[in-house]
């Protein structure tokens, strides 16, 4: 039976595109050429949704629609089209903040639910130019820069909690990728469900240990009701490698349909979490060329940057564009105060600091455990390699849930992360840990 959808839906196709973007003012200038001319290619890879480029003599869209389902999981996933205004509504909250690190805007279709917006070109994702060993230098600090000026901004530290307040009214509706976020990272990777799936016979006996283990599931389930609970800023909600395009000399953050008035530290657990995914995975991606040893260095030094980034902006926004209702500096203008206001400071980013961590950890599991998995792990071929990869960043992330204060620095998680790695068994053995 076919998913019922609002009147005016439809899913969009080559030709029903081209009228619609026809239609637009600025549009056809912005392709060039007649639309018959105009070329279009559905070139969607994520879990989620439609996604076109259309380009014209001159120039090209990218055109992201959403789907009454799941795309990785068909019609039997139904999933409501409300996801494509939320992630305009991000993209317009966080605009004035973050400059050109999102992509321009043409339009938002509230009857097609799609979004026509600059086609990032040469872009790519920068998880691919990790699988194939490529360096973007500037990624890791321009995502991390981003979080900062996202977050700080839409958070009560920079503006009156009213601000706040209605971020938290809008965006509180997009449940539905809430739901998949609670189930598919905080729960499913710790108990049985038809949907999870790992590297087997390999892992099976990793996996059981995971769901038999008390101290990590109670971790888990911690970081699982602070998602729900910690509404301190308005995040991206899966700011994980695919979700940033990059270019030798920009970067670009993409795909914020899970938006939400959430922990700071999910957005940037999800990054770190994903780049160290990447440094597990890199032993599959050996060549006769490259054997991946100083890539995954530079890996360990984008992870330092990153948390060292994002610290320095937060910190700098906070000391000078400290005007919200959350630690009001008029409060702290006695001579003694500036101390006990550095301390407050030093404390809140602490805090982020081990949000980072549990939840990086978290988004690291549920992607060898979990639904949804990693090209990273998915295209090492030979089974016992990715076997051996993935049980790396698993037990890495058990010993960052549950040794929470083993990690008080960024260079005790990037110096934890070797002696965690495994070398591939006996074809098709089961690994025990
Ligand atoms: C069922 S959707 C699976 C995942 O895809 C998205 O990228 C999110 O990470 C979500 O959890
Ligand atoms: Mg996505």
């Amino acid at each position: 039976m076919a998913l019922s959808v609002p009147p005016g839906y439809r899913r969009l196709d080559a030709e029903s595109l081209i009228d619609y973007l026809a239609g637009i003012e600025g549009i056809g200038e912005q392709l060039g050429g007649k639309p018959e001319q105009w070329r279009v290619r559905e070139v969607g890879d994520g879990n989620l949704n439609l996604v076109f480029i259309v380009e014209g003599s001159s120039g090209g869209v990218c055109v992201k629609q959403a789907l009454p389902y799941l795309r990785a999981a068909g019609e039997s996933w139904p999933m409501p089209l409300e996801r494509a205004f939320f992630e305009h509504s991000y993209y317009a909250a966080v605009a004035p903040h973050v400059g050109a690190a999102i992509p321009r805007i043409f339009q938002y279709s509230p009857t097609l639910y799609c979004i026509v917006m600059e086609l990032l070109d040469p872009h790519v994702i920068q998880r691919r130019e990790l699988i194939a060993g490529r360096r973007n230098d500037n990624a890791a600090r321009d995502v991390a820069e981003y979080v900062a000026r996202a977050c700080f901004f839409t958070s009560n530290l920079a503006g009156p909690f009213e601000r706040k307040s209605d971020l938290m009214a809008t965006f509180a509706k997009n449940q539905p990728p809430v739901r998949i976020t609670i189930e598919l990272i905080f729960a499913d990777p710790y108990r049985t469900n038809p949907r999870n799936r790992w590297t087997t016979p390999q892992l099976d006996d990793v996996c059981a240990d995971f769901h038999r283990d008390g101290p990590l599931k109670a971790a888990a389930a911690y970081f699982g009701d602070r998602f729900l609970t910690h509404a301190q800023a308005l995040i991206h909600g899966d700011l994980h490698t695919g979700s940033v395009m990059v270019t030798a000399t920009d970067t670009r953050v993409i795909d914020p349909e899970f938006a939400m008035v959430g922990p700071i530290g999910f957005d940037l657990g999800a990054y770190m979490g994903n780049l160290l995914l990447s440094w597990y995975s890199q032993p599959g991606h050996i060549s006769a060329e490259d054997d991946r040893k100083e890539m995954q260095e530079w890996i360990l030094q984008q992870v330092v940057i990153f948390w060292r980034t994002f610290h320095d902006r937060f910190r700098a926004l906070w000391k000078v564009e400290a005007s919200g209702d959350a630690y009001p500096s008029s409060m702290f203008a006695e001579p003694g105060d500036a101390p006990f206001f550095e301390a407050a400071q030093r404390a809140y980013l602490e805090s982020l600091f081990s949000d980072m961590i549990g939840f990086g950890a978290c988004k690291m599991i549920r992607r060898i455990l979990g639904f949804a998995h990693n090209i990273d792990f998915d295209w090492i071929r030979d089974p016992d390699r990715r076997a051996a990869a993935e049980t790396g960043a698993l037990l890495l992330a058990r010993t960052l849930l549950t040794h929470p204060h083993q990690f008080r620095s960024i260079s005790d998680v990037v110096e934890a992360a070797p002696h965690f790695a495994r070398a591939p068994g006996a074809a098709g053995s089961r690994i025990r840990l």
